[in-house]
């Protein structure tokens, strides 16, 4: 699984603090953390600070670098903040995000084609987010067809298909499963993702829930995530499905993480 780590998310409190005060060490220790973890890429949002995120966002950036060259995910609801965002990470950056919306779409993706990023597409338009799975897979065929015209090839296109509260209707789980099946099976060289939280909203014991759900969408073929990489019992749980689904050849990188001590306590 492809891991974006989360955790530089200016919508949690602490990281709002440590931007607000210019407090370095504590964004790079964060950073460091999370690729040491295992993170493949670092998120870096700045979307809390409403009129300032291009600023902020090019703070957060040259501060993560300068512990880190991983792949960063630039995260941000304001066109202008990921163009910041792109010109300062360097190769291999991922758009976070895109949607369908004919005016972001429009502006958005020939910026994620110039600097050659990969670019998460969410399962959304003009119209908001969906509840009808067919409704969501049209959407979603019709951003991978407008991506591959401007030249963005499948292999840098993160489908995420916007996980909702299992809690407002028991049917989002199958949803999500179904929609996942169908894209990697329908699009060669895709890649899904999907953050887990917003699963679990308001219910309790979240993590047991999150844990759960990212098992059943990787059995569908999910391959990437955008997770708290710092969460021991998730990363274990990931390396054990990867086995488990065929991925990991000689279980090398399952015995491997047991040596590195990675699943003790879990257990
Ligand atoms: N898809 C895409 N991008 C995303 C999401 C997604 N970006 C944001 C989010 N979902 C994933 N990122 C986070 C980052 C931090 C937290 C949750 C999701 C987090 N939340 C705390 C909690 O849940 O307890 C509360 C906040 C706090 O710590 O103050 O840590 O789905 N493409």
């Amino acid at each position: 699984v492809i891991i974006i780590g989360e955790l530089i998310n200016s919508t949690r409190k602490k990281i709002y603090s440590a931007i607000e005060a210019r407090d370095m060490n504590y964004i790079k220790d964060i950073a460091k953390k999370q690729v040491d973890a295992g993170a493949n890429y670092v998120d870096v949002n700045s979307g809390a600070f409403v009129g300032k995120e291009p600023e902020y966002m090019e703070w957060l950036i040259k501060t993560v670098r300068e512990v880190t060259d991983a792949p960063l995910s630039i995260d941000s609801p304001n066109i202008e903040a990921i163009e910041v965002g792109l010109k300062l990470a360097g190769e291999n950056a991922i758009v976070n995000s895109i949607t369908a919306e004919k005016e972001k779409f429009g502006k958005l993706a020939p910026i994620v084609k110039k600097y050659n990023a990969s670019v998460i597409a969410l399962s959304m338009d003009d119209r908001g987010m969906l509840d009808d799975a067919n409704e969501v897979l049209q959407i979603i065929e019709k951003m991978i067809m407008s991506l591959n015209e401007l030249g963005i090839p499948n292999e840098k296109i993160f489908i995420d298909p916007l996980i909702k509260p299992i809690s407002t209707n028991t049917c989002y789980g199958l949803d999500a499963m179904s929609i996942i099946e169908k894209v990697m099976t329908t699009y060669r060289n895709i890649h899904t993702i999907c953050g887990l939280s917003n699963v679990s909203f308001g219910l309790p014991k979240r993590k047991l829930i999150n844990q759960t759900f990212l098992m059943l969408l990787m059995a569908k073929g999910l391959d990437s995530a955008i997770i708290d990489p710092l969460d021991n019992r998730l990363m274990g749980m990931i390396a054990t499905a990867e086995m488990l689904l065929g991925k990991d050849n000689f279980c090398m990188n399952y015995l491997n993480t047991d040596r590195e001590g990675k699943l003790e306590g879990l257990v």
